[in-house]
């Protein structure tokens, strides 16, 4: 069998090494050839891509209610690569595989896992995910992971670089629905800081129902080497944004329910809210000095308004806050006001005073322009201009952070430069590398709520609008529109330089331990698999290899009722060639990249014939690549 593995492997390399001409080399997906000679070639331009020439950044996207990441190529706007994490995949398995669900289950909270447990679940599979980003070395990205937040499900989830796939997802436990999110920048990440936004009771046992008064935040530092919980405080007030700063002193959250009310009237009664500023280092030493209250195996720390003020300062903004950005200077932390027609700028050398000499909390703000109605996230070209989206007005502003600065203190300046209207309701914004010292001012990606007319009618739900600007000019023109599903809130572009994928994965990779340590159990080598099924009591476990165009098992027999975990093992270590199973009418189907393994369990209850086939055309006979299941009937 050996022998016809390795035949096979060397007429497949040489197959891909010869150029694209013929038919055959075409249908194997081996690149160009497929869309060579599909039309005139486009003339590449500023804003258009020739075919096969490849963007300058990575655009790392989230999919809010979809529960996905998405990855584009930017600043084509050409989605590249959909990464299921909070969401079940149907392509690729997740939510379904073994080496999913470890991840999607392994970090909840032991009564989550009852609660699923009791209704059949094993994980949820659904998720919103709505802030990813990237960890950081030296205030700028250093192509580690991506960190992103659930808030339907209050979680966090991490995506290795070197993959694209995510391999940690942690339930917060203590805090209301994580939504603010964002890595620390300085010296490196360090902590991932998650805002809880939605106010409980802190034992939410149902001891406390409608007490308000009694009800908490909760503000989380996560390991984002380990992915756990370093820290929590608890806060007076919501939740909503947070960002760090570059110094890695300082983290700062908007709050926009100061009222601690629970009904729309109540939240929005007050004029002012707050930003919540956190002090890394008193946080930390108040846990050293034990300063704090366990709670389901979590250290929680008091930094409620007039509790404790080493922790945390409550500077008062108007009104309701949503956004918080801080500028590659450096030095500028942006609040955004979102009810109120102002952005409050927030200089971080004047925090330190805040917490030393108990200064004015306000003494920190440097600037507080009036910008246009609904201000909701701010970004920046790193030559002092601030480019903030007003969700009212459908414009993006373009303003001095310095003219602002100067306005404050009495200057008759106009920090407003320009306005360029987006189609329409812009929430959150981004420029390239914009949330890092290497911000280059070169684009800006306008994420839109509400598309409208903007491209043919889908029926009643319409798409999302992205709409990229060119900064590089004064008048920052919109130069492409790209619909998008629902909801991205958030993105991050990154240069292409910063992130290095694997063309395939290495056989030592930790996703498959468990299916590597079951093996070596069962005395199987997973590259060589197993010719017969490995019966266990009625668990029966199935080791084949997959390599273009073939299963290493033709067929295989089980009994009625067994559970059949199937491992698959692809051999194929040439670029992009993944296969895939899929287990007719069992619902059971999974990706297997080139040398992954994977595995899935499932009941065989089905008496009869099923094939099993690879649904990842990965060859000019990948129909035939394709197995028998036999169920016998169960002995009556
Ligand atoms: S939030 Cu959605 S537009 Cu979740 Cu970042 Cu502001
Ligand atoms: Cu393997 Cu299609």
């Amino acid at each position: 069998m050996s022998d016809f593995k390795d035949s096979l492997k060397l007429t497949r390399r040489g197959m891909l090494g010869a150029t694209a001409t013929g038919a055959l080399a075409a249908t194997t997906g081996a690149g160009a050839g497929l869309f060579a000679g599909a039309g005139p070639a486009q003339a590449a331009g500023k804003y258009a891509l020739a075919p096969g020439e490849l963007d300058e950044y990575y655009g790392f996207w989230s999919s809010g209610q979809a529960g996905e990441l998405r990855i584009l190529g930017f600043p084509s706007m050409r989605e590249l690569m959909r990464v299921p994490v909070f969401n079940r995949c149907s392509a690729t398995g997740w939510g379904q595989t073994n080496e999913s669900l470890k991840v999607l289950t392994e970090g909840l909270m032991p009564e989550t896992k009852e609660y699923l447990a009791a209704r059949n679940m094993k994980t949820y599979d659904n998720g919103d995910l709505h802030h990813p980003h990237m960890s950081f070395t030296d205030g700028t990205y250093d192509g580690r992971y991506l960190f992103m937040n659930d808030k339907a499900n209050t979680r966090v989830a991490r995506v290795r670089c070197d993959v694209m796939k995510c391999d940690k997802i942690i339930e917060i436990p203590n805090a209301g629905d994580i939504h603010g999110l964002r890595t620390q920048k300085y010296p490196r990440t360090g902590y991932v800081f998650a805002n809880g936004e939605h106010e409980i009771p802190l034992v939410n046992d149902g001891s406390i129902l409608d007490n308000p008064e009694e009800y908490v935040n909760i503000f989380t530092a996560i390991d984002g080497d380990t992915m756990e919980i370093a820290w929590q405080v608890i806060v007076s007030g919501n939740l909503d944004n947070v960002d760090a700063d570059y110094q890695g002193k300082y983290a700062f959250s908007t709050s926009y329910n100061s009222e601690m009310g629970v009904t729309l009237a109540e939240m929005t009664e007050s004029e002012t809210d707050h930003c919540v500023i956190f002090n890394i280092k008193e946080i930390e030493a108040g846990v050293a000095a034990g300063d704090y209250q366990e709670l389901n195996g979590v250290k929680v720390l008091d930094g409620r308004k007039g509790k404790n003020k080493k922790y945390t300062r409550y500077v008062p903004i108007p009104n309701s806050p949503h956004g918080v950005n801080t500028a590659p200077d450096q030095k500028h932390v942006v609040i955004n006001g979102k009810l109120s027609p102002t952005c409050s700028v927030i200089d971080v050398t004047k925090v330190d005073a805040l917490f030393d000499q108990d200064a004015d909390p306000r003494s920190c703000i440097v600037a507080e322009p009036e910008l246009g109605l609904g201000p909701l996230h701010t970004a920046f070209d790193g030559k002092g201009n601030c480019y903030t989206t007003l969700f009212l007005d459908s414009q993006v502003v373009k303003w001095s952070m310095d003219k602002a600065i100067r306005a404050y203190s009495g200057e008759a300046v106009d920090p407003i430069l320009h306005k360029t209207d987006v189609m329409y309701q812009p929430g959150h914004n981004h420029t390239s590398m914009g949330e890092t010292k290497e911000a280059d001012g070169k684009w800006l990606i306008s994420m839109n709520k509400f598309s409208k007319d903007r491209f043919l009618n889908v029926g009643p739900l319409k798409p999302e609008n992205e709409q990229l600007l060119d900064i590089t000019q004064d008048d920052m023109p919109v130069v492409h529109d790209g619909p998008t599903f629902a909801e991205p809130h958030d993105c991050i572009i990154v240069h292409r330089s910063k992130v290095n994928p694997a063309s395939v994965w290495s056989r030592d990779d930790p996703m498959w331990e468990d299916a590597r340590k079951q093996a070596a159990a069962d005395g199987v080598v997973l590259e060589d698999g197993a010719d017969e099924p490995i019966r266990d009591g009625n668990k029966v476990r199935v080791y084949m290899w997959s390599q273009a165009p073939m299963f290493s098992l033709e067929k295989f027999t089980v009994k009625q009722g067994d559970e059949v975990t199937i491992y698959v093992t692809n051999l194929d270590d040439v670029d992009d060639v993944t296969h895939g199973l899929t287990l007719s009418n069992h619902g059971v189907a999974m990706e297997v990249g080139p040398q992954a393994t994977a595995s899935v369990t499932f009941t065989a209850d089905r008496p009869g014939v099923h094939w099993y086939y690879c649904q990842w055309f990965c060859h000019a006979l990948h129909m035939e690549m394709r197995g028998r299941m036999l169920v016998e009937p169960r002995e009556a």
